[in-house]
């Protein structure tokens, strides 16, 4: 398998952490954002949507991390299961991996920012405001959801890694990344910090990957 990836992504973060713990091997191939890389038309023939991670397998290319994550549990069943247990109990780990890659990615993703400084004229400080809110936002939903939990668990919705923590870590990653303040939220934190010390996560962090 061909991951094309970029080192601060962290969508491919979460595809880095998902192939890890399935133990799958893959090559990467970095494609620089900063430079751009990612709007020219080799990464567009590959992606039309100009937007890392994309997955090569079986001489196919796939995109969006989330559906690889489960194309992985799908076609690689024998290994590690991202998604863990009863429907409700699936269905509660994809809600919260989607509150995530749905309700606060988008917004902070770099052409987002980009816009609100080029097109929207918008200074370095508001841009800044901007990220913080929207990781708050849902952050703080996402500690009350923990805090609510009948039966706390090790990991975000089981004793077990799941899609939940995969698409928490590189979250949490950008959080630090960019100062936000964590204070208010122990639980994140606690559950950021165990999977920190699995393999499978310490491996895919953004410092230890081609061009970081
Ligand atoms: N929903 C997509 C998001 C992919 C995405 O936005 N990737 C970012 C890096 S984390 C990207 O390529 N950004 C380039 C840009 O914003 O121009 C996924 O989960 O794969």
């Amino acid at each position: 398998m061909i991951l094309y990836d970029y080192c601060r992504s962290s969508a491919a973060y979460r595809v880095r952490i998902a192939l890890n713990l399935k133990s799958l091997a893959y090559e990467q191939r970095a494609v620089n954002l900063v430079s751009g890389e990612h709007r020219e038309d080799a990464h567009v023939q590959r992606n039309e949507q100009a937007l890392v991670p994309v997955l090569e397998d079986n001489g196919m290319q796939l995109s969006q991390s989330l559906a690889i994550c489960e194309y992985l549990d799908e076609a690689y069943p024998e290994t590690y299961s991202l998604l863990l247990g009863t429907p409700l109990e699936r269905a509660n780990q994809r809600a919260f991996a989607l509150a995530v890659a749905c309700d606060i990615h988008p917004v902070n993703n770099l052409r987002v920012l980009q816009y609100l400084v080029g097109e929207m004229g918008v200074d370095a400080e508001k841009k800044m405001q901007w990220y913080h809110h929207w990781i708050h936002t849902t952050f703080r939903a996402l500690e009350a959801k923990l805090q609510k939990r009948k039966t706390p668990s090790a990991f975000c919705c089981a004793e077990q890694v799941t899609i939940a923590d995969i698409c928490l870590v590189p979250q949490v990653f950008n959080a630090n990344r960019f100062a936000v303040d964590m204070t208010n939220y122990p639980l994140i934190k606690a559950i950021n910090a165990r999977c920190l010390e699995m393999e499978a996560f310490a491996k895919a962090h953004p410092d230890l990957q081609p061009g970081a």
